[in-house]
């Protein structure tokens, strides 16, 4: 089986892509950096970090590496926290009670639209990007959290086409509609077109 490097430091970004390959008969195994990786995500948008992300684990491999960026955007709050997201708050309870405190004078399903994005890089050792794509999943930020499932903001973030959060969807379910499984859905293409 060949295997890829995907630059993060998220195990659940690692289960969800990792799930993906699996189910959609991609023979490829994701290993992780295997050094302390911090790279400084100072883009001003999802694909200029996902470049950032990429290149530094290309860097320490020596190898191709993939990365993926991605954050919830809130129409309400002019896209925040968007490229913000990992650092919001400093934990998930956090972050989600300061998201419903801004929307606190946004009561109307209307007024509470959103959506996640997911930017894809793949970067070789010297800088080169291969392959790179940037998809979206629309929904709403609800009022109370729901489900168990998944990360972050998925407990909030409701989905028209399931009447359910992210947080109640399995992972099939969320790897069908999700920003992250769209983007994939590019990268996979691009991995089964370029086979060597
Ligand atoms: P790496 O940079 O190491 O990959 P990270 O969690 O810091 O991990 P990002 O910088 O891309 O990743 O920040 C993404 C944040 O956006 C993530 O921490 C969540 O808070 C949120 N997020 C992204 N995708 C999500 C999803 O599918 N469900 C819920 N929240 C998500």
């Amino acid at each position: 089986m060949k295997s890829i490097v995907f630059a993060t430091s998220n195990e659940h970004k690692i289960y969800e892509v990792q799930s993906k390959f699996d189910c959609d008969n991609v023979d490829i195994k994701i290993i992780p950096v295997t050094q302390p990786f911090e790279p400084e995500e100072n883009g001003t948008n999802f694909l200029e970090n996902a470049y950032i992300k990429a290149f530094e684990a290309a860097k320490i491999m020596g190898v191709p590496a993939f990365a993926d960026d991605s954050g919830l955007c809130v129409d309400a709050l002019g896209g925040l926290p968007g490229i913000h997201s990992a650092r919001y708050a400093p934990t998930r309870d956090e972050k989600i009670t300061k998201l419903l405190n801004a929307l606190k004078d946004f009561p109307q399903e209307q007024e509470r639209k959103a959506h996640f994005s997911c930017a894809i890089s793949l970067v070789t050792p010297e800088g080169e990007e291969l392959f790179s794509t940037e998809s979206q999943c629309n929904g709403y930020i609800i009022k109370e959290l729901h489900g168990t499932n998944g990360f972050g903001y998925d407990p909030v973030f409701y989905v028209k086409e399931y009447n359910k959060t992210f947080a109640e969807l399995d992972i099939d379910k969320k790897n069908r509609i999700s920003h992250r499984a769209l983007a994939l859905n590019n990268f996979i293409k691009f991995i089964k077109n370029n086979k060597s």
